[in-house]
């Protein structure tokens, strides 16, 4: 059986990359990662990004470009990574975060990144635009 995908944006906003601090599960809670969740089934991966965003952060955006790879995460799962633009409405922690913080150009290593979102974010920062 083929893993089941796990979608996260990298979403861009003035020149800064949004950051997620997770509140659940405990194993997770008080790091960071980029927003986003499971691809559910008939979505594409971009329809669910925009989903999860909407979701979780009450914003709507829109998917510009695949992040080159693929991650694994806990058995079973893979993880995917757009950039991402902010199209409307102010990020909020609606569910599954507690915090939430824009990066500028230089601060990409200012939050404590889940390891497995480490490469994305590498290259979401070096993709910043304006940055
Ligand atoms: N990750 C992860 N990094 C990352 C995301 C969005 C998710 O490592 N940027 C992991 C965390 C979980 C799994 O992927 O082990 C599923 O993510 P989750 O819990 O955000 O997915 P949801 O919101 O679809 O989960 P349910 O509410 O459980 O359906």
């Amino acid at each position: 059986m083929s893993d089941r995908v796990v979608v996260a944006g990298a979403v861009y906003d003035r020149g800064r990359l949004l950051a997620a601090r997770r509140s659940a599960p405990p194993e997770l809670a008080g790091r960071w990662e980029l927003p986003g969740g499971k691809v559910e089934p008939g979505e594409s991966g971009e329809q669910a990004l925009v989903r999860e965003l909407r979701e979780e952060l009450g914003i709507e955006t829109e998917p510009l470009e695949r992040i080159p790879g693929e991650w694994p995460l806990k058995p079973g799962y893979v993880l995917r990574v757009w950039t991402a633009r902010l199209l409307s409405g102010v990020p909020a922690p609606l569910q599954d975060h507690d915090e939430l913080r824009w990066l500028g150009p230089g601060e990409g290593d200012a939050v404590d990144w889940l390891e497995q979102d480490r490469p994305a974010v590498a290259e979401a920062v070096r993709r910043l635009p304006g940055g």
